[in-house]
This record gives C-alpha cells, structure tokens and sequence, in this order.
C-alpha cells in the first residue's frame, strides 16, 4: 500500500523521439495491454485510436520503473481518457476487462490469424471474415481467389510466424552480403528495422543498400534479385521501382509515410543449421551406401529423401525486405527504416510541428525557405539535411 505522500509522479517528454528508450521496460503488462488495444484497432481500420494508443505504451515503456499507483501518472503526456481507464483497470484488478473481452473475441482472433498471412491486410481480412471465413482452413477451401503473395503466405505460415532470430538474421545478412559483393562490388550493406535498435527478435530481417558513388546503385535490385533466385533462395520476391522523382512529395505537403524507394518484399529460403550438418552426413551415407549395393540404391536414396523431406525440417521461410537508396538520400532512408514505426511517426510530427521542417525516408526540408531540388545531388541543403539527421540520431537514439 503506497500513500499518496510516497509517490513520485513520472515525468517524460511529449514526443516518442524525444525519449530515451532502451529495450527494458518496467511496465509490460500495461504496455502488453495497451499494444493490444492497438493492434485491435489497426485491424479495425481505427488508425486514430490505434495512434492513441501506440502513444500511452509507448511513455509506460518509458518510465523508469514499474508503475504502482496511478497518482504516478498525473501530468504524463499521451494517456487519455480511455488509456487511463485501461491502466487504472490493471492497476487495480490485475487485468483489465476490455483487453480480455478484446482478446476472447472471435473478429479479433480471426483479424489475427488472417492478417498473419503475408500479403493479407486489414481490409482483405474484414471481407473474408464478412464471407463467414475464420482461419485458414475455411480460407483453403473458400476457393477465394489468392494473389501471388498470399498464395506464398499461406504456403509458409507457420514459418513465417515463428519469430526471426539474430543468428538468423546473421546467416541472412551474410546471404544477402554475398550476393551483393558479387553484382555490385563496393556497395554498402545494413541491418535496419528492429534489429538495427537491438531487438532480438523479429517478425522479418531489413535491408537497406547504397553504394558510395552516386547512381552506381541504379539496377542493382533486379541483379540482386536475380542472383539470390538463381541460387533457389528466394522462395517468393515482389520489386517495386523506385518513384521518388515522380513522387509529389516535398515543402508545403505533408511527407508521406510510403516512401518511394525501390525495394523488395520477399521470403527467403533459409537452410537450418542442422539441415546443412545432415546434408553432409547424407552425403557420407550415401557414398558408403553406393560402394555397397549399386542396384537397389536409387530406389533406397530416393525413399530415404522422402522420408527425410518429411520428418525434418532442411530450411524455414524467413520475410526479408531489401531497399536500395542512392547514397545522397542514405541517412535519411536510414533513420525511416531503423524505425520504430511510432518513433519514425513522431519524429516527424515533431520535425513539423515544433520545427517547421518536413522530414522523410528522402529528405529533410524546410517548410518555409526551400524548394526541392531534382537536378543536383549533394546540395548544401542535403549537407545540412545529414547533418541535421545524424545531430538527431546522436541526441535521441
Ligand atoms: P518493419 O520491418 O515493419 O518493423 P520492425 O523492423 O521495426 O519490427 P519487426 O521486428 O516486427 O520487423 O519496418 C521497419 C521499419 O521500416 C519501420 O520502422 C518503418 C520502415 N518502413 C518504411 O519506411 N516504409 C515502409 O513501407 C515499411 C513497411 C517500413
Ligand atoms: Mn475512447
Ligand atoms: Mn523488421
Ligand atoms: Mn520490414
């Protein structure tokens, strides 16, 4: 029992990236409830409330320690009505009855395992779900029409469920490095996304390449591409252009969120490290195998690889998104795919909001004084631009 006397309330900052945040936090069950709220909202196509309550986690997951009495909380930034009515629910009975009615409910275990499927969205699942169609047995055999992505998806759920871990990431990273070593020697190579804050695991691997001379990266995706396919790798690969110069993005409009970069959604074909130790092992077999019986041994091999296929696991499907961004747009392509989607969000909100400035995956600019320039590469303004992103990144990552 804390009397009021006692407590300390909390104080943070108004925006997420103002914010030191580490990967420990001391309020899990709170922020655990609140994502939920979240996700449920995302999916219900009620981006503003999901937004709300992205922002309440994300100060809880900024505290520097467990919340025990509400008082705490008093003059936090981001905790609404509702988030608050969440947290007191929690605070007081443990758990809060609208995160477990939420969790319980048939939509949004269905919303769940439907968009779980890569190429699956919000809006695709809301419409299945109006056909009566649950999970994906009742998918299987709807005979809805599947397109490329969600055909793979479907293929690979499981897998792609299972969470990525670094060592999987590593084994990736070095697949993906080979391959770029090879089409374009000198281009540059980093993890981004969560792993790139340190997280442990995660839902897929990010990719974003440039090459230090500018232009040299023009047609290095199809290449890539086309590399890592030929070596069966890829098990599934959309590329999308880059359209930036296209783009009607710049000063005086709001910087979209899709950035314009050429990129690649893919699934990777990862092999285990236990597949790879019986390939050998099989390879050995094999060879005394053939020494013994000639005759029989097609026929034995070809049951045994069979068998084998069957009962173990050779190699998993892990999503991979590849990006290449010319070397004049790099810091900024960089810090929108380190992420999170929240800090990435905020940051430009503050970008806009307390510095009149429009901030992208492309480019910094100044709302009042500059207009974007397509010609030239390195301009002072993109000198400015990358320092200012690096004074940013050094302040508030
Ligand atoms: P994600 O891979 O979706 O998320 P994540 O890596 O933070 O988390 P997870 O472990 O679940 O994979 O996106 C990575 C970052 O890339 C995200 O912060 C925002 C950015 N991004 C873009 O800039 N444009 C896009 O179109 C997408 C999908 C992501
Ligand atoms: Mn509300
Ligand atoms: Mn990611
Ligand atoms: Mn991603």
């Amino acid at each position: 029992v804390v009397s009021d006397s006692e407590v300390i309330p909390f104080s943070v900052p108004g925006y997420a990236c103002q914010r030191r945040t580490t990967l420990e936090n001391h309020n899990s069950v709170l922020t655990d409830a609140l994502s939920l709220l979240a996700e449920n909202a995302e999916l219900s196509d009620e981006d503003g409330r999901g937004v709300a309550f992205r922002r309440a986690a994300a100060v809880l997951k900024a505290l520097p320690s467990a919340v025990t009495h509400v008082s705490q909380l008093t003059g936090l930034p981001c905790l609404g009505e509702h988030s608050l009515r969440v947290i007191k629910d929690i605070l007081k009975n443990g758990t809060s009855s609208e995160v477990e009615s939420t969790k319980a409910s048939e939509r949004f275990k269905a919303l769940k395992v439907l968009t779980g499927i890569f190429g699956v969205g919000a809006k695709t699942a809301d419409r299945w779900i109006r056909e009566g169609i649950h999970n994906l047995q009742q998918l299987r055999s709807s005979g809805q029409t599947l397109n490329r992505a969600q055909q793979a998806g479907l293929e690979h759920y499981a897998d792609i469920r299972q969470p990525v871990s670094t060592a999987e990431a590593e084994a990736i990273r070095g697949l993906v490095e080979r391959a770029v070593a090879s089409v374009l020697p000198g281009a540059q190579i980093v993890l981004t996304g969560g792993f790139r804050r340190g997280k442990l695991t995660g839902h897929d691997v990010d990719f974003l390449i440039t090459h230090p001379e500018e232009g040299r990266e023009v047609g290095l995706m199809p290449k890539l591409v086309s590399w890592l396919d030929s070596r069966g790798l890829l098990l599934y690969q959309k590329t999308s252009r880059n359209s930036y110069l296209e783009s009607q993005d710049g000063p005086g409009r709001p910087p979209s969120n899709i950035d314009r970069f050429e990129r690649c959604l893919s699934i990777f074909k990862l092999s285990t490290p236990e597949a790879a130790k019986t390939d050998l092992q099989d390879a050995a077999e094999n060879g005394v195998q053939s020494e013994e019986d000639g005759e029989s041994q097609s026929g034995e091999l070809g049951q045994h690889l069979q068998r084998k296929a069957a009962s173990e696991r050779r190699w998993r499907a892990v999503r991979v998104d590849l990006v290449v961004s010319p070397v004049s747009q790099f810091a900024f392509a960089l810090l929108g795919w380190t992420g999170s989607k929240l800090f990435e969000r905020e940051l430009r909100r503050w970008a806009g909001h307390e510095r009149g400035m429009s901030l992208s995956s492309h480019a910094l600019y100044d709302n009042k004084q500059v207009k974007r320039c397509t010609e030239c590469r390195l301009t002072r303004l993109d000198k400015l631009a990358y320092l200012t992103t690096i004074t940013f990144l050094k302040a508030n990552l």
